[in-house]
């Protein structure tokens, strides 16, 4: 098996965290490399429901599992997070767990920040997940973010911590956020840097490369999806990393002659958390049914995911801009019992039709999808193993989506269950 980069191919939430765990299976080594503790991937094992957010999913296999330097690392959530899978009897020791020492840390002024702008946004907010994401990766972009690293040497911690707070003191003034004290701020993070320090060590790099070298099977993991790339998805009404397949280099350290084949999540329909553009977006009561048979609620935040037709026309651009070779397509029996089913295969944005998603947010907002229906399947596919325990419309409807979206289904995947995988090739 290649090093497989596994990514969303859609607004997130496909079901990765299955895939990932079925793939980590055969893997070596697993690696996150973008996002922070916004993705939330649920891992069924048997009867088992372990949700992560920051971990990567290797960590519940015992495979050593790296946090890179291109996610952005809340210390109190990762503990916290520890402490939760821990209890649920999987060890995290310093030889599973591999925290980039580059990797920038979310604070509580990231998260107060990402709250307030969001409360003063009203109806222009962008639905963010709250964790303080954006604001991290600003201040890393402003090249004033504490690092991992800078647990380690108090000393420079000051300079680090005034510097920070000259930018958000002005800041939360605007936005009537109390002053903070950067003595409190130093302790707070001193006495956590123990706890997230034994997770460092030789540099993250270092060991992706020898992993490499030594021929391991490498496994890139990432969160969210395409359309929630700061560069390719639906800006503003993106998260603030890049989501695509590319990012596994940059985030990981390791260069992108390691990924030998991209792997995207595809849910057969489409889902999104928070604002924004949704051209097949459905509020009638289909939409309510894709989200009680799926069971749309987000990992994190608990918030209801809004529901419609698959997509093929952002599937297929985001299987360009990832260069996926094949899909996973997952939750194919929550389509199950639908009389019909509809698939867009283009967009009408004023007199114009085009055949893919266009740049501009007026343009976005205003694509009407062009539907082709298909017949549905009122037998159960749901944790069917082969390709012969599937109905015959529901084979036609995995194919047509491989005809439009230009990339074969190389996984199918049935129900949660770890097992109930379909390897189509
Ligand atoms: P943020 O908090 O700054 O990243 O929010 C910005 C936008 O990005 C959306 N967002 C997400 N949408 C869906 N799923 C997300 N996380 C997963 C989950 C993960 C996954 O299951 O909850 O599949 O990896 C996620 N994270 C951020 C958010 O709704 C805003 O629209
Ligand atoms: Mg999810």
């Amino acid at each position: 098996m290649a090093n497989v980069a596994v990514v969303g191919a859609q607004w997130g939430d496909e079901g990765k965290g299955k895939i990932v765990d079925w793939l980590s299976n055969r893997a070596d080594v697993v690696v996150r490399f973008q996002g922070g503790h916004n993705a939330g991937h649920t891992l069924v094992v048997g009867d088992k429901v372990y949700k992560l957010s920051l971990l990567p999913s290797g960590v519940v296999q015992g495979k050593p599992s790296v946090i890179g330097n291109g996610v952005v690392v809340d210390p109190r959530a990762l503990l916290d997070e520890i402490a939760r899978i821990e209890a649920q009897g999987v060890a995290i020791t310093p030889d599973i767990l591999k925290l980039a020492d580059n990797a920038c840390l979310i604070l509580p002024l990231h998260r107060d920040l990402d709250g307030a702008r969001e409360a003063q946004a009203g109806a222009g907010k962008i639905g963010t997940t709250g964790r303080g994401i954006g604001p991290a990766y600003e201040d890393k972009a402003g090249r004033r973010a504490i690092r991992v690293g800078d647990l380690a040497d108090p000393e420079a911690l000051d300079a680090k911590i005034e510097r920070l707070l000259a930018h958000h003191g002005a800041l939360r003034k605007g936005l009537d956020l109390p002053e903070i004290d950067p003595a409190a701020l130093k302790a707070e993070l001193l006495a956590i840097a123990p706890r997230v320090l034994r997770f460092t060590g030789e540099p993250v790099w270092r060991q992706l490369d020898r992993a490499y070298r030594d021929g391991k099977r490498i496994l890139f993991e990432g969160a969210q999806g395409a359309l929630l790339d700061v560069d390719h998805g639906t800006y503003p009404y993106v998260t603030s990393s890049n989501t695509v397949a590319g990012q596994a280099a940059a985030g990981s350290g390791l260069g992108p002659r390691s990924v030998g084949y991209v792997l995207g999540i595809v849910k057969a329909y489409t889902t999104r958390v928070g604002e924004g553009p949704f051209p097949t977006e459905l509020t009638d009561a289909d939409g309510q049914r894709l989200g009680e048979r799926g069971r749309e609620f987000g990992t994190v935040t608990g918030r209801a995911r809004r529901c419609g037709w698959f997509d093929a026309v952002l599937v297929r651009q985001s299987i360009a801009v990832n260069g996926i070779h094949g899909i996973a397509l997952t939750k194919l029996d929550v389509l199950d019992g639908f009389e019909s089913l509809k698939i867009c295969v283009g967009y009408r944005v004023g007199d114009r039709e085009l055949d893919y998603l266009p740049a501009g947010l007026r343009d976005q907002a205003a694509a009407e999808p062009i539907y082709e229906t298909l017949e549905g399947w009122a037998d159960s596919t749901q944790g069917a193993r082969s390709w012969r325990d599937l109905p015959a419309n529901a084979v036609k409807y995995v194919r047509r989506v491989e005809e439009l979206i230009q990339a074969p289904v190389a996984l199918l995947s049935t129900s949660p269950e770890r097992d109930d995988t379909i390897l189509m090739q």
